[in-house]
């Protein structure tokens, strides 16, 4: 089914250098960019797309990280984007994840994972709304 999802490439992919590599390996995929764009998240917005999490110890930590350094937003639409994006980032605390995955290739740590992508379709309605309005 043709879908679309929401990335952000964190201010770790940004400040290494990692934008274009990451964001070939969507297009590798067949998946295609229809948005894109670098700005740097709010600390109010920050707080507004993370807020499932408020209640976590790593909040404060993660609000601080995302706000720190300019991010990349993309949506990216193609067959199945949702779960097949999600597969290719892999698991969120990145020296777990699979070798061949963008956080097993690139991330170092749970807060610097190099990226973000929606975890469902309703989610994505959410967050683009936000990112892209
Ligand atoms: P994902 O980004 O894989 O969907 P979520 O939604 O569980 O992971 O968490 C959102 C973000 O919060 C993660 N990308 C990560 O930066 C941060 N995070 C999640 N769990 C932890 C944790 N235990 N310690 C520090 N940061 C965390």
């Amino acid at each position: 089914m043709e879908e679309r999802t929401l990335i952000i490439l964190k201010p770790d992919a940004v400040k290494r250098r990692l934008i274009g590599r990451v964001l070939a390996r969507f297009e590798d995929r067949g998946l295609n960019l229809i948005a894109l764009k670098l700005f740097r998240l709010s600390d109010v917005d920050a707080r507004e797309f993370y807020s499932i999490h408020a209640d976590k110890h790593f909040f404060n930590e993660l609000i601080a990280f995302i706000t720190s350094d300019p991010v990349v937003a993309g949506i990216v639409e193609g067959r199945d984007a949702v779960n097949v994006v999600r597969m290719m980032i892999g698991n969120t605390n990145s020296p777990k994840a699979e070798p061949g995955t963008v956080r097993g290739d690139f991330g170092l740590g749970t807060t610097d994972n190099i990226i973000h992508a929606s975890d469902s379709p309703d989610s994505f309605e959410k967050e683009s709304k936000l990112i892209f309005s």
